[in-house]
């Protein structure tokens, strides 16, 4: 009696630890959206008619891009990418959308292609030194930026114009991931 009282307090505790597990795993782990909702966060990114001319993909689990929309006004709209803490759905011209394939696949950005991006939506955090970071860690410089535009593929000697700290002022124009094939000038826009 004494033993089945001990087994059954045990799978008890474990129980209720997985339950927090769960929980906490929720809690840092947001959900899958729906298409729909997708759509509104990608469009969130650009200026309204802007938005309602542009083509929505969202990007798959391994980078595979899968569009939810057609456009015709040559901008594309990405909607918040949940692997990352905060939003940061991103509308870009042709030219930046060559730019964020090539980051994704660790390519480097073509030559020669200067391209533009609105990230009108805000409360964009990563890390201003490592393009691949997803999260903050000790050293990798982890900022928020607000309500940006996004110049990419530009020259070095444009770059050069701009501040370069690993910890710049984000409410003032500044390079992200300087030094890297990635860098591109973060300007706000509020
Ligand atoms: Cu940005």
């Amino acid at each position: 009696m004494h033993g089945l009282h001990n087994i059954s307090r045990g799978a008890i505790l474990i129980a209720s630890s997985f339950v927090l597990l769960m929980n906490a795993y929720a809690a840092d782990t947001k959900a899958p959206a729906n298409d729909k909702q997708m759509i509104v966060s990608a469009m969130s990114a650009a200026p309204d008619k802007v938005a309602k001319g542009a083509t929505i993909m969202a990007m798959e689990a391994g980078g595979k891009m899968r569009t939810l929309r057609e456009g015709t006004n040559g901008f594309t709209c990405m909607p918040d990418n949940p692997a990352t803490p905060g939003p940061d759905p991103m509308c870009m011209d042709k030219n930046a959308m060559e730019w964020v394939h090539a980051w994704i696949a660790h390519t480097a950005p073509p030559a020669g292609k200067v391209g533009f991006m609105y990230m009108l939506s805000g409360g964009t955090d990563a890390s201003n030194t490592d393009p691949y970071a997803t999260k903050p860690e000790p050293n990798n410089h982890w900022i928020k930026t607000g309500p940006h535009v996004m110049i990419t593929g530009a020259d070095a000697s444009f770059y050069d114009n701009y501040p370069k700290s690993a910890d710049p002022d984000t409410s003032v124009p500044y390079i992200m991931f300087a030094g890297t094939p990635y860098q591109h000038l973060m300007a706000p826009v509020k």
